[in-house]
């Protein structure tokens, strides 16, 4: 026996058993107790779930690199179900070179032109739902919100666009095992990729958009045409999806803790702290990979060149060692650090528009709504990597 295998901490823990996906707080505190580097027998690779390492991996893209995949694929020796991405799975420099592109398309200043807009919408939308009393708060506005506001900023086609959170799906299962949960949400591929490949090209989007100023930088010198479509294809799986579920999360947790949202509507300068609470707990992205590219230690273990490590992003979000009384949600806490939107280089580049998103459609309920009951079981949408729901029904009740 070697060194490596004496200090060697295994699981045959299923991260992407369909139970896992959908209630995997447990596990997770199973998983943290553990060691703080486990080796996951199922699928070979090692995994991460407490705070410190999570946050140490992804500040070192040197070691814990990107650019062979963050799925559980090493794209160097298998080739992956989708193209890899050009900013996602990519390292400095061709990592810089669109990531400088996509910063600058989506910077906080160019974000604030679209809340008119947006504060429009969420107004027209809520006093809908709040006359409608019983509504299902994913599909009709954790859903309808994103999937209207986002397509319309990149200067897409409003047809069919429910496909983007389809093609979203697939791609997010696509960074887990070929499971179940990754075959069931492929069968439509066909008329979901056709659908993709026709709205990235520069024809199909509308002038002024996030799109056309991705082309605009192809006039620039800055990107290739094909690179530029692939940056479109990026805005339709990181875009829309992520937002749909923290905007669905918010939700369940206001609606599970009533004294919350109370308080936030006695303080509306706590949305910002709200949200990033929300994401904590609950955070829309659980997971991606890294592949390390030299021989390491983290946490103690030693890695391997080529090893695949999982990052439990949902997990560390709930490390006590990092935040007092981890699983309770309490929107006065100062959530500091938390990683749902990453660390380091590959951190968020859509956050702050997210973030405007999720305040204003929550402003435009803090205004009009009193509180929410759930009136029926919410239906988890299991996925690879994401984690939200694909049903809450519930009864608003509207504020006077
Ligand atoms: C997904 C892409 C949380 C991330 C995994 C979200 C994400 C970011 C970028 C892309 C996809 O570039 O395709």
């Amino acid at each position: 026996m070697n060194i490596d295998e004496q200090i060697r901490v295994s699981t045959d823990i299923d991260p992407f058993a369909r139970s896992f996906l959908t209630s995997p707080y447990a596990k997770h505190a199973e998983l943290r107790a553990l060691a703080p580097v486990v080796w996951f027998e199922r699928y070979g690779v090692w995994g991460a779930a407490r705070f410190a390492e999570v946050k140490t991996a992804l500040a070192d893209w040197q070691t814990f690199c990107s650019g062979r995949g963050v799925g559980i694929v090493d794209t160097d020796k298998a080739t992956p179900w989708r193209p890899r991405s050009i900013i996602l799975e990519q390292d400095p420099p061709i990592h810089t070179r669109t990531r400088t592109v996509l910063t600058r398309v989506l910077s906080p200043r160019a974000i604030q032109t679209l809340r008119e807009t947006m504060t429009q919408f969420a107004a027209e939308l809520v006093d809908k739902l709040v006359e409608q009393r019983e509504i299902d708060g994913v599909i009709d506005l954790a859903e309808a919100f994103p999937l209207r506001v986002f397509p319309d900023a990149v200067g897409l086609t409003r047809e069919n666009r429910q496909l983007i959170l389809e093609y979203s799906n697939m791609a997010f299962n696509g960074y887990g095992p070929p499971n179940d949960v990754f075959e069931e949400s492929v069968v439509n591929i066909d008329a979901v990729l056709a659908w993709v490949t026709e709205n990235c090209r520069r024809e199909a989007l509308a002038p002024g958009g996030f799109g056309a100023q991705i082309f605009d930088a192809v006039d620039a010198g800055e990107l290739s045409e094909e690179e530029a479509q692939l940056l479109i294809r990026s805005f339709l799986t990181a875009g829309v999806d992520t937002t749909v579920n923290g905007m669905g999360n918010s939700l369940y947790c206001f609606a599970r803790y009533p004294e919350q949202w109370e308080k936030l509507r006695s303080d509306r300068s706590g949305v910002r702290a709200a949200f990033d609470e929300v994401v904590r707990l609950e955070s829309p992205v659980q997971t991606f990979f890294r592949t390390v590219t030299k021989d390491v230690e983290l946490g103690g273990r030693p890695l391997r060149e080529g090893d695949k490590i999982i990052l439990f992003l949902g997990a560390a979000n709930r490390d006590e060692r990092q935040f007092a009384n981890p699983d309770v949600f309490d929107i006065s806490r100062r959530p500091t650090g938390h990683v749902a939107f990453g660390h380091g280089i590959h951190g968020c580049v859509g956050q702050s528009l997210a973030r405007l998103e999720t305040e204003i459609v929550l402003t435009a309920l803090l205004d009009r709504v009193e509180r929410f009951e759930i009136t029926g079981e919410p239906v988890a949408r299991p996925n690879n990597t994401l984690k939200g729901l694909a049903s809450l029904p519930m009864r608003i009740t509207p504020a006077h």
